[in-house]
């Protein structure tokens, strides 16, 4: 039986950078650094296999099309993309954060109408209704830290790792929203008319993540 071609959506960076052990452990190599190349589809060790570079809030959309079978996606980006046509087949425990509130100490305290600075404008909305709070938000494209420096925001809604950048910025992280890591997905037809494929993926990624934890 001849193999179906596989497409899988990546972004570069981090996710790029803790994907490829995990490509490498299932014996797949992409043949150009996506650091250095300008190419966006990447070719790999095998004819039948290749990565598509995006923007990271892309690859959802590229998956849910059909554009590509499988992403690497952070949990962050599904939330707020809503997960529509796209299973999450594993998590793979990478790109490891936190989607928090933050802002200066205290800054959540306020009676009355929180203004929320971010580009999670979805998840924040649910979050604060699930509170019960009343905000307004601010869609912001990035830099979120700065919104309260300048008194654009109240608070912020962002991703945290090490929280260096809200130090550096005299803002602390405030209320915990969600645990966040990487997911592998993919779409509906894929996951039918490429069974055997990703099926074999996914049994070698979880038995190496199994390992791992
Ligand atoms: O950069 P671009 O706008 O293209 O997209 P992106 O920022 O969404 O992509 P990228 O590659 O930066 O992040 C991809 C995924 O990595 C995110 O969707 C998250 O799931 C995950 N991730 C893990 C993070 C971080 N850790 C993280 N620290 N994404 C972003 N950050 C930011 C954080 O917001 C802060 O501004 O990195 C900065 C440093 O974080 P601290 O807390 O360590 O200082
Ligand atoms: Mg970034």
């Amino acid at each position: 039986m001849s193999q179906q071609n596989i497409i899988i959506a990546l972004s570069k960076g981090r996710i790029f950078k803790d994907t490829l052990p995990l490509l490498a452990h299932v014996g797949i190599t992409p043949k150009d650094d996506p650091e250095t190349t300008r190419k966006l589809i990447l070719d790999t060790n095998h004819a039948h296999i290749k990565l598509l570079i995006l923007r990271a809030s892309d690859v959802p959309t590229y998956v849910q099309y059909g554009a590509a079978d499988l992403g690497v996606a952070g949990k962050d980006v599904l939330m707020e993309h809503g997960g529509e046509g796209l299973f999450e087949l594993l998590d793979l425990n990478i790109a490891r954060c936190k989607l928090m509130v933050a802002g200066k100490p205290g800054s959540t305290d306020q009676p009355g109408r929180l203004r929320v600075a971010t580009k999670y404008t979805h998840s924040a909305e649910c979050y604060f209704a699930e509170q019960g709070r009343q905000i307004e938000l601010i869609k912001l494209y990035g830099s979120m830290e700065l919104a309260p420096l300048v008194d654009l925001s109240d608070c912020i809604v962002d991703v945290v790792d090490t929280g260096n950048t809200l130090r550096a910025n005299g803002l602390e992280p405030l209320l915990h929203i969600a645990d966040i890591s990487s997911r592998l997905i993919v779409n509906r037809a894929a996951q039918k008319l490429k069974h055997r494929e990703i099926a074999d993926l996914v049994r070698q990624l979880d038995e190496y993540l199994a390992a791992e934890a």
